[in-house]
């Protein structure tokens, strides 16, 4: 094999409109489709290369061997999707370095299988289209398939029972709404208590609620992209915000409960709420499978709201995001 070594990028991404639960388990097909904002500030960077002499394959994450537990089985069952689809029986070794807390609700896995997908897929010559990337991605994990692309980004969910057409598109270009923020509050740094595929598995079997989530995110989804696409802050914040707490309520109200949320994120909920209602700040919160805060806002708050969150104690750090790009393959390999 020639070039059979590649290095790409790719961004995390938080949902504005969210992804919990799948009708399909082993292709990762969502029940709902949802809409993110790809981030300009976090990133994973993916080196894969496949050779004759490997007896098996090889994860370095983040600096260190992997030699057992899942991360190491979900990256060869990706390799495993990968050679299936190139014909080719090769090991590879994988060294994947992300610049920001690993499996703590960042979207670690979101950015870590889009790297990997667009690396091995390059890795291993096949030349996939978007399209085709984000497909092999998403069976990655879910939230992957729109880390494939930049700016803002709609996971359909399809219909078919093959997943040919679950995909996520571009809804608006990275420098559609330049004033738009997104700050992310790191509050832990520990792991999530479940990973999110199981998490997600309890709460379609558990949740009396099910039904009426998946029937309500789908519409905070086709009405969160119309907002984006109008620039409409107005609008997009109270779904963003509405719609994190519906998938949360479902969280908590399966069995057993999930509930993500340290007492920081509860008192960080508080705050944005009354900065927004009393004083008029434009800020409105998301959370995700875990329990950092990220605050939606426009550049004109950002300054006062960055000054406010620095004054609470115990937020490990807060980083103001802006929209970012797409994937992209690097000449820069890991090894
Ligand atoms: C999302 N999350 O839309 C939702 C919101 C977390 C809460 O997608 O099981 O790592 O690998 O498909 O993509 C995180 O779950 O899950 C996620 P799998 P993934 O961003």
């Amino acid at each position: 094999m020639n070039n059979n070594k590649a290095t790409a990028i790719a961004h995390s991404n938080i949902a504005l409109a969210k992804y919990w639960g799948r009708r399909d388990e082993k292709l990762t097909l969502p029940n709902q489709s949802s809409v993110s904002m790809t981030l300009d500030r976090f990133f994973t960077t993916t080196t894969v290369e496949f050779k004759d002499s490997l007896l098996r394959d090889e994860l370095v994450l983040n600096h260190h061997h992997v030699h057992e537990g899942t991360e190491l089985k979900w990256a060869i069952d990706h390799l495993d999707r990968i050679r299936t689809m190139a014909k080719i029986s090769t090991h590879a070794h994988v060294r994947s370095t992300n610049n920001f807390p690993t499996a703590a609700g960042l979207a670690s896995s979101a950015s870590g299988f889009a790297a990997l997908s667009m690396a091995g897929a390059k890795a291993a010559g096949l030349h996939l289209n978007e399209k085709e990337l984000s497909m092999l991605a998403r069976q990655g994990s879910g939230s992957a398939s729109r880390s494939i692309h930049g700016g803002f980004v709609r996971w359909n969910k399809g219909e078919r029972a093959d997943g040919s057409d679950s995909f996520a598109e571009q809804v608006a270009a990275s420098n559609h709404w330049p004033e738009l923020r997104m700050i992310v509050n790191i509050l832990s740094t520990r792991t999530k208590k479940w990973k999110s595929r199981e998490g997600m598995a309890n709460t379609v079997e558990s949740c009396p609620y099910y039904p009426a989530w998946v029937k309500s995110a789908e519409e905070d989804t086709q009405n969160a992209v119309k907002a984006i696409q109008q620039r409409d802050f107005a609008i997009l914040g109270p779904i963003v915000q509405a719609n994190a707490l519906k998938m949360h309520a479902t969280m908590i109200a399966s069995q057993p409960m999930m509930l993500y949320w340290d007492p920081l994120t509860v008192r960080l909920m508080h705050e944005i709420e009354t900065w927004r209602m009393d004083e008029g700040i434009q800020a409105y919160f998301t959370m995700d499978a875990g329990p950092q805060v990220k605050v939606l806002c426009l550049e004109k708050d950002e300054k006062e709201l960055v000054r406010r969150l620095s004054e609470i104690q115990g937020i490990h750090e807060t980083v103001v995001c802006k929209n970012g790009p797409a994937a992209r393959l690097i000449e820069e390999h890991l090894f």
